[in-house]
Parts: C-alpha cells; structure tokens; sequence
C-alpha cells in the first residue's frame, strides 16, 4: 500500500500533501517524508512509482545545496542515522526519503515564478489578459515563452482545492509589504538561477512553487521541496512547441496511458501497468542526474 502517515502512527502528524507527509518532532522540528505516490489530473493514482519519493527528496537536498549563497534553508538534517531517537523505530521507512527541518513559521502564500504560460496563469491570462496583476502581450499561447519572468503569488489552497493567484499588492496586504518584497526577490532570483541551470542540461523550467518561512530568530528560511518535478514543470527542451500543452518531463508516460485509457479523471483512477511505472521511476531518475550530474544510485547508497 502506498506509504501514508498511518505507517508512522507513533509520530505527530500536522499534515498531509498529496504525496507527502508532514510530523512535528519535539517542538522545533518537522519531518518531512515523500512518498512514491504520484498524482495525475489532481488524482492520486492507486500504482506507486518506487524510489519516486527518494528522488524527489535527493534533488531538493541538492538545490537547498546548490541555492545557499541565496537562501537559508530549513533543513537541519537528512541522516536518518542522526535522527532523535523518537525516530529510530523508523530509520529504514524514513531511509532516502526524508529531510528533518527546522519548525518554521510560514508565509501564507505561495511563491511562484512563471517563465513560460500555462496551467492557472494560461487560464487567467485568457480570463483577463493578466495573471497576479501583470499584464500580458496579447496572443500569447499554452507553452509561450512569457517576456520576462513574471512573480505571480497565489494563496495556499487546502487539498482538494487549486490555489488561487493574487497580485502582489494582495500578498503584500497578506504578509506585509517587506515578507512581500523579500519573498518576491528570492523567488525570482532562485528562478532565474534554476532556469539557467536546467536550460544547460536540455530541460525548460516552465514555472515552480516556493514555500518560505521564518524561523525563531526571525531568519526568512527557504522551505519545504524545491524545484522538483512536483512542485515545478519541467519540459524537455527539444519538444517544445508552443500552441499546446507541452510534454511533461515526469509524467507524460502517466498521462498518456491514462487519457488512452479513456479514464474519466475521477477517483480512485486506473492502475498503471508494470512498463509504465518503469518508464516513470527511469524519468525521475533521469531528471535528478540530469540536473545535478549525480547517479541516483550513490545517493542511495549514501542516504
Ligand atoms: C510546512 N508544509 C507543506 C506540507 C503537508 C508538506 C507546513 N519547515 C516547516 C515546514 C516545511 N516545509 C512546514 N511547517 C513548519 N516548518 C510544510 C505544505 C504539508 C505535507 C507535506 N506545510
């Protein structure tokens, strides 16, 4: 069964992603756990995609690396081996897949950056020719490369629910204007480092979530995942093509047997075939060692 929070029913749980979970560890510390369920359509599938969680988890740790001359991060550790020993019971389950990070108090918005314009920006464009309070050039498409990168906050949405995208005078109404005005020059500058990076190695960053939040000392820290296929779209560079939705780097092997198997999108959704789980778990990896130049295998056996 895919790995839920009833697995860890020794911890406190504060809450669930759709493929995540999250646990308070004494009072200044959290455990964040991926698990190898993935989503499509909004839908968590019933098929798990193994190792899915672990190479999220590994690329994150990687960009908290790769950005910390930018931004602090929450993460205290990811050593299983040096978790407190209320985790212990664990350590094999939590392996790979897990990061402990400092208890953050959150900004309640979400950060996004938008190079490229689909998914809710596409939609609001159409709507009002705007998206977050940022006017667009008319006759813009699904996939069009925007004129420069756009900041485009949007609320925390419960599960279930789509955030929904406010202009930054909102956000700044939300959480002040100088939280407003940091999160919004980190993101971008985060941004335009990722975009580069994955450009390099034949991957379009189309768009990506943040998350921040402060810690005790009131220290603006970068938090939850980072610029993974989950909280970003990442689009092979060579298929590109402007004028329709473009191919998923992750998951278009999902996407596409699920549309040929004429799935009508509701729950619980189809079991995914053996080749299709395979061919899956392979982009994941190729994702994480296109990125970063590291075999997933040496993650493995180091985590
Ligand atoms: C925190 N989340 C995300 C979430 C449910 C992930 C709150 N360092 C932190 C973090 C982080 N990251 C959070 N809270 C306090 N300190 C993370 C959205 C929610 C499952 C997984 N929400």
């Amino acid at each position: 069964m895919p790995l839920t929070h009833e697995e860890f029913a020794g911890l406190t749980h504060l809450g669930s992603g759709k493929v995540r979970e999250l646990f308070a560890v004494g009072d200044d510390a959290v455990l964040l756990v991926a698990s190898d369920r993935i989503s499509a359509f909004d839908v968590v599938l019933p098929t798990e995609i193994p190792d899915k969680g672990a190479v999220l988890t590994a690329l994150s740790l990687w960009w908290f690396d790769e950005l910390a001359d930018l931004v602090p991060s929450h993460v205290i550790s990811a050593n299983v081996d040096e978790y407190p020993a209320e985790l212990a019971p664990y350590t094999e389950q939590l392996r790979g897949r897990s990061m402990l990070c400092r208890r953050l108090a959150m900004v309640p918005v979400e950060a996004v950056a938008r190079g490229y314009l689909t998914g809710s920006g596409l939609k609001d464009y159409r709507r009002t020719g705007a998206v977050s309070g940022h006017t667009l050039p008319a006759g813009l498409v699904d996939g069009s490369e925007l004129p420069r990168v756009i900041y485009t906050p949007s609320t925390k949405a419960p599960i279930g629910e789509h955030d929904e995208n406010i202009s930054r005078a909102d956000a700044a109404d939300r959480v002040g204007p100088e939280v407003a005005g940091e999160v919004e020059k980190l993101t971008l500058q985060i941004f335009g480092r990722a975009s580069e990076l994955a450009a390099e190695r034949g991957l379009l960053l189309a768009d990506t979530k943040f998350e921040f939040g402060h810690d005790g000392d009131g220290v603006l820290r970068l938090a939850d995942e980072v610029l993974t296929p989950d909280s970003s779209r990442f689009w092979p560079a060579d298929q590109w093509k402007p004028g329709q939705a473009q191919p998923s780097f992750d998951k278009q092997y999902v996407r596409d047997y699920l549309e040929a198997a004429g799935w009508d999108k509701t729950e619980p959704g189809p079991a995914l075939p053996e080749e299709i789980v395979a061919a899956t778990r392979a982009r994941y990896v190729e994702a994480y060692e296109r990125l970063t130049g590291i075999s997933f295998a040496d993650y493995l056996a180091t985590a």
